[in-house]
């Protein structure tokens, strides 16, 4: 591996270096942009006639991050997996309705091997042409939904302009990840689709979904320890933080052969938290991600997650799940603008009852944030829905520093 050998070089590493885990501390990161300097294959540690599959994840900016597989890896992959789906209590009675994207994205294969693995009858439908896709859960009897939180959210709200509750339907268990989702947003998604709502964890350049996942009890998901080495950093100094300190997740593969990565800083926030969980399993957990230390939101010098936007609208009568979160400069001025949809009965009210919830949302974002944000009520349904990852933030100001 000519990277790793290069980077351990200038570090002074050697293989007398490593003696205990511990040691491991010692190693030096590895991170996105290592994969963006090296593209596309440049981190492979195979040679191309071992690899058999590609998927890439698309960034903000450039181009793609190309991540490798052998035919060793899709058998890790499909084996945690499959071991995911499990940890939801799927078995090869279930149907799953997998709405994850197929193609270069890994939310797709990586639900369908994985349930293949275990018997279950797989819907290969991919993201879109929502309408059919209730219609398909209706007809087919899909018990298990997979797909990103806020698309979860579209089916509900599309299914109800045809007519249909889909609390109504087999749907008991709903895997959902790729994004981050706050626990409030867990509530709405249990409520408006009567199932079971787990949190997936994963990433691409680690392996794809199948990292983490919680199991019934929602307290964590469980981290595969067997082949991903977990810590937590301080994202400022790269200090290991103690289990149970919030930080950095870092991931070391243990198993990968195509792409390994060492201590792979995933820029996403959790803490780690090893006792046992009532399910039995000993397994590492991991709090369910914040948010990401690249979106954190700097906003006249305050720190501010959209998570946490997330949290405090979603506290409040007549607001609806969908917002999105506007940064601009005024003037050199940093300018916060939150945009929320609000309920039917809301909108149909008079503007009194509407400048009161908008007075209401301000007072709670200058409450928990320490900031003021200007707060915009719009019409049910006028905030653009994603199929797979939802867009939150726009950060104008980028416009201006690149
Ligand atoms: O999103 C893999 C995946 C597919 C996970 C399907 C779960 C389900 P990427 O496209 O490479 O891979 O994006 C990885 O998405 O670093 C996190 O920032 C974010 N992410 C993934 N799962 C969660 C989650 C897939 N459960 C990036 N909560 C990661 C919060 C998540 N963020």
């Amino acid at each position: 591996m000519p990277f790793y050998r290069q980077r351990f070089l200038e570090h002074g590493i050697t293989p007398q270096s490593i003696r205990t885990l511990d040691d491991v501390t010692r190693l030096p990161f590895t991170c996105k942009r290592d994969f963006r300097d090296n593209y596309p294959l440049g981190l492979a540690a195979v040679p191309r006639e071992r690899i058999v599959r590609i998927h890439a994840s698309s960034g903000t900016t450039g181009k793609p991050t190309v991540v490798a597989y052998t035919a060793g890896d899709i058998e890790t992959w499909t084996e945690v997996m499959a071991r995911t789906i499990t940890t939801g209590g799927v078995t090869r009675n279930d149907v799953v309705h997998n709405a994850y994207g197929y193609g270069l994205f890994t939310g797709g294969l990586g639900f369908h091997y994985g349930a293949e693995r275990i018997g279950a009858t797989v819907i290969p439908v991919s993201g879109g042409v929502t309408k059919r896709q209730i219609m398909l859960i209706q007809d087919l009897g899909s018990t298990v939904l997979c797909c990103t939180p806020s698309y979860a959210l579209y089916l509900a709200e599309t299914a109800l302009e045809m007519g249909v509750d889909l609390r109504e339907t087999a749907l008991r268990v709903g895997i959902f990840g790729a994004e981050p989702w706050s626990e409030r947003m867990r509530q709405e998604i249990e409520a408006k689709l009567g199932l079971l709502a787990l949190d997936i964890y994963g990433l691409s350049e680690v392996i794809g979904p199948g990292v983490s996942v919680e199991c019934e009890h929602q307290c964590g998901l469980h981290i595969f320890e067997d082949h991903f080495l977990a810590e937590i950093v301080d994202p400022a100094t790269g200090q290991s933080l103690p289990y149970g300190q919030r930080g950095e997740l870092v991931l070391t593969t243990l198993t990968k052969e195509a792409l390994p990565v060492i201590r792979y800083r995933t820029g996403d926030i959790t803490a780690l938290d090893a006792a046992p969980c009532a399910c039995g399993r000993t397994l590492v957990r991991m709090a369910k991600p914040s948010g990401r230390t690249d979106d954190m939101l700097i906003v006249r010098g305050i720190n501010v997650f959209p998570s946490q936007i997330e949290t405090i609208l979603l506290q409040i009568e007549g607001v609806q799940p969908h917002y999105q979160i506007i940064v601009d400069r005024q003037h050199s001025l940093d300018d916060l603008e939150v945009w929320v949809e609000v309920s039917e009965t809301v909108f149909a009210d008079e503007i009194r009852g509407l400048e009161a919830l908008e007075r209401k949302i301000r007072d709670e974002l200058h409450n928990g944030l320490g900031i003021s944000a200007r707060v915009r009520l719009v019409e049910p349904r006028s905030i653009q829905r994603s199929e797979g990852k939802a867009k939150r933030v726009v950060d104008r100001r980028e416009v201006y520093n690149s």
